[in-house]
């Protein structure tokens, strides 16, 4: 999926960030785009030392790992989540003087989102969050990620506070807070202010410093919660998928943008955390980032390297060692087919030290892996889900977690997105695939722990059916079934099972 040509589009649309590519052109078809791939014989790339070199850390990625014959228990203490985002589960998108974001006005271009949907009415969450947090409540969660809308804070992305969207958020993490269900706040999942678009939107560095300001009420709204918190929800999907590939909103289709979002959600993320410093707020603070093993194919190993630093270590290492790696970017195959200066002329003195400013906590979003070929393009290794870009390898997860705690300095982890959707677009609640999904990732999560990871978390996506992006309605991601005519909520199968981890604090074999 990374072109060696600026000018070429992505081959091919296996990976993560990818997903949703070019839906919207003729020439977009997905059957030319997943090519299957052989898992025996590739390499994971282990990421690159501080110095750019390669370095191959496993001899392959195709050996399955069996589970003990015993339940597999996790520390006393570890949380259990379910997340969601404001765009895909609130709805209301006119009510209490909320502003117009990018998504409000990517969906009302025609053919940009499956069946023309839009925002509206989403999961109704933001009428119906009293039945949401009796739910979590059954469901039994130590913790809930939600994200703020920026536009019901500021409507138009800076300036004056619209007090009614805060007194929501505050009425919501109240309920939350009073069912003994620890708040966990997300700040951007990519509903900018269409404002801020207008004037520029991540492409400028003016956008970084409009976030911190935002951040800063949002701090000073919830300061007492004692939540965890994340900056911004994958600045990678938002930059490609949004600014390279077009679509997601908002739809833009060029490269350089693309690494300018990178680098200014990057600075958004590196000023919040100080400004959460300087306001005292009680609770952590990190990013929450989108990372895939990345597996080379036989002779593939430098392109899927590079491919590696587009998708990992670009954010990975800026953000925990405060350098952008040599090799994300550039002509090669398998980068992000930008010029390199004139992303580093982006980059002023001092802002690594501002996007590595210390945080409290790593938080991972992980659905699958990627093998790479060795023109750099992205290919199947491991069969898919119903979404083509997801590519199901649970032990991928845990070859995840052990990079991190041993390519990066020491900071706790939480896996805060983890999920798979309905085989169909049909609302049902007999998801046995999502069970067996679930039991295989929360299995290699208790592996990571038994070696040492400092895993501390897991959050299921999602708590709810919602509107998944450039798929609309037409993908289910929820272990809770929602019927969008009535807003009737079912819990799935899945849901049942989830339960039973939780309450046991152990994931059994089968
Ligand atoms: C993302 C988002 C979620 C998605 C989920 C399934 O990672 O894209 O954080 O909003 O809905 O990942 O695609």
């Amino acid at each position: 999926m990374f072109p060696s040509r600026p000018a070429a589009r992505p081959a091919r649309d296996t990976s993560r960030s990818a997903h949703d590519a070019f839906r919207d052109g003729p020439e977009l078809d997905r059957r030319t785009v997943l090519l299957g791939g052989v898992a025996a014989g590739a390499v994971l790339l282990g990421g690159c030392t501080r110095s750019g070199q390669a370095a191959v850390s496993s001899p392959s990625p195709s050996v399955a790992w069996a589970p003990p014959a015993e339940p597999m228990t996790f520390p006393t203490g570890y949380t259990w989540g379910a997340a969601t985002s404001a765009f895909q589960v609130e709805g209301s998108t006119t009510a209490d003087g909320r502003g117009q974001s990018v998504w409000d006005t990517f969906c009302a271009r025609s053919g940009r989102v499956k069946g023309g949907a839009t925002g509206d009415p989403g999961a109704d969450g933001y009428r119906r969050w009293q039945e949401d947090i009796a739910l979590m409540s059954e469901l039994g969660i130590g913790a809930y990620r939600f994200s703020v809308a920026w536009p019901r804070i500021q409507p138009t992305g800076s300036g004056p506070v619209n007090q009614l969207g805060v007194d929501w958020y505050r009425r919501f993490v109240d309920g939350l807070l009073e069912a003994g269900i620890r708040p966990a706040v997300t700040l951007f999942h990519w509903d900018l202010p269409q404002a801020l678009q207008d004037a520029g939107g991540w492409a400028v560095r003016d956008t970084a410093e409009r976030f911190a300001d935002y951040a800063s009420i949002v701090f000073d709204a919830l300061a007492d919660a004692d939540a965890d918190w994340f900056t911004i929800n994958e600045p990678k999907t938002h930059a490609y998928v949004g600014h390279w590939y077009g679509s997601h909103a908002p739809g833009l289709r060029d490269p350089q943008v693309a690494v300018a979002a990178v680098h200014h959600q990057l600075l958004a993320h590196g000023l919040a955390v100080q400004r959460f410093r300087e306001q005292g707020t009680s609770g952590r603070i990190g990013i929450a980032l989108n990372l895939m093993p990345v597996y080379a194919q036989p002779g593939a190993e430098e392109p899927a390297t590079r491919v590696d630093a587009a998708e990992n270590r670009l954010f990975l290492d800026a953000v925990l060692t405060g350098q952008y790696p040599a090799d994300a970017i550039g002509p090669l195959p398998g980068q992000v087919p930008a010029d390199r200066d004139r992303f580093d002329a982006l980059v002023l003195d001092g802002d690594l030290a501002t996007i590595s400013e210390p945080a409290d906590l790593l938080a991972v979003q992980y659905y699958g892996v990627t093998g790479v070929a060795k023109d750099g393009s992205q290919v199947s290794i491991h069969p898919t889900s119903a979404a083509s870009w997801q590519q199901l390898w649970p032990e991928g997860l845990y070859d995840l977690l052990v990079r991190l705690r041993d390519e990066y300095p020491a900071i706790p982890l939480m896996i805060t997105e983890n999920g798979i959707p309905d085989e169909t677009p049909e609302l049902t609640i007999d998801d046995p695939y999502r069970t067996a999904y679930l039991r295989e990732h929360f299995q290699q999560a208790a592996r990571a722990i038994a070696d040492g990871v400092p895993l501390e978390a897991h959050y299921v996506w999602s708590l709810l059916d919602n509107f998944e992006w450039g798929e609309g309605y037409q993908q289910r991601w929820g272990i809770v079934a929602v019927d969008f005519d009535t807003q009737e909520r079912t819990p799935k199968d899945s849901f049942g099972f989830y339960r039973e981890v939780i309450a046991a604090n152990a994931v059994a074999p089968s």
